[in-house]
């Protein structure tokens, strides 16, 4: 049977796949995966921080927060000129989404004037563009749409009942509702979370069932691992058992089945294997380069040494939702 879209998952349903033996959980994961996904294709993204540092917010696991020490100077938004070299750079070195970062709480109408323009230039290079700037209004997301961004990364980070540890300087509704307006100016959303923040399951689990019970599953749901960054709150919290990082992957895996799951920051820590359990778990995407926003990634040539060895491809057209994987016949899209 084919797994359903569905958006009514309960905290029970979800803890009751979290507590599933670890065979079983990622037997089914793989079935569902493989019922909506080429299970060897890996959509390959690039990030760049175009604005770093200097951010007014509290969020405890960032070392862009301006009120954390931690080494991060804050910088002005690139130039046009700047971003596409490295836009081109990416799209040389085989990734096929550049994702743009700025550290603000909200960008100002005039930013999101500039960061159209750098969209409207990287788009032209024939990369598919992403960008996480902050809360938008809704006729700031209808600016950045009409520029020819794809697709906007805002996170809902965490568990509704562990939010409030984590950030006190916005509220999960605020961040609902800049989804909505994304959604609204026709924009595909790319939303996930954080985990190994000192969470509990039952917490893990209230973040990937508040994802998949959005009014619409995020077409690219982002895994992180938290990476722990000397001088922000969250240095030093206790680390994830990996299997329940992987876990957290099978889990969001089965509560959207068609999403594009990203293995997204933490993957520097991660061994090879516990990357190629992730890839077996359901994800699908990966950041590509040497850098994420301001902490490391894999090295660009040990990730092609990885994906051969795994016998992965890179996604070479973006994943649309709605279409099932060739060989399935009837699809059950509830
Ligand atoms: N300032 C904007 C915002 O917060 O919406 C955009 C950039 S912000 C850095 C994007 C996301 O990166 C955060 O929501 C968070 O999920 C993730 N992130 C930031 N620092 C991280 C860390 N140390 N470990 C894992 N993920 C992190
Ligand atoms: C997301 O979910 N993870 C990315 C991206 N969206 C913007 C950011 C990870 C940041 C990790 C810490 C850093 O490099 O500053
Ligand atoms: Fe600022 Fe974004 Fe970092 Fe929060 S996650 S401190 S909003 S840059």
């Amino acid at each position: 049977m084919i797994a359903a879209i569905r958006h009514d998952w309960s905290r029970d349903e979800v803890e009751r796949l979290f507590a599933l033996p670890f065979n079983d959980l990622l037997f089914q994961a793989q079935t569902v995966h493989r019922q909506y996904h080429d299970p060897n294709a890996v959509q390959v993204s690039t990030l760049l921080s175009i604005k770093t540092g200097g951010c007014p917010e509290d969020c405890a696991y960032c070392p862009q927060a301006a009120r954390y020490a931690t080494g991060v100077k804050a910088e002005k938004l690139m130039s046009v000129e700047a971003v596409l070299a490295k836009a081109q750079a990416a799209k040389d070195a085989g990734a096929s989404r550049f994702c743009m970062g700025a550290a603000w709480r909200a960008p100002k109408d005039r930013d999101v004037a500039k960061v159209a323009e750098i969209v409207g230039a990287v788009k032209a290079l024939g990369l598919q563009t992403c960008a996480t700037l902050g809360m938008l209004s809704g006729p700031q997301a209808d600016t950045l749409k009409a520029a020819g961004l794809d697709f906007y990364n805002h996170n809902i980070d965490t568990s509704p009942d562990y939010y409030g540890e984590v950030i006190h300087t916005r509220d999960m509704q605020d961040r609902l509702d800049t989804l909505e307006h994304v959604r609204a100016a026709g924009m595909k959303t790319c939303c996930g979370g954080i985990v190994g923040m000192g969470e509990s399951r039952a917490q893990r689990a209230g973040l990937l069932q508040t994802l998949a019970n959005l009014p619409e599953h995020p077409e690219s749901v982002p895994i992180n691992r938290l990476v722990q960054v000397a001088g922000t709150p969250l240095a030093g919290t206790e680390a994830l058992d990996p299997f329940e990082f992987v876990r957290s992957i099978a889990v969001a895996r089965l509560l959207m089945p068609a999403s594009v799951v990203r293995l997204s920051a933490g993957r520097e820590s991660m061994d090879d294997a516990l990357q190629a359990l992730c890839f077996a778990a359901g994800a699908n995407s990966i950041f590509y380069g040497e850098k994420l926003l301001t902490t490391g990634n894999p090295d660009v040539e040990h990730d092609r040494r990885l994906f051969e060895r795994l016998g992965l491809k890179p996604m070479e057209v973006a994943f649309e939702p709605g279409t099932v994987h060739a060989d399935i016949v009837e699809p059950a899209h509830a």
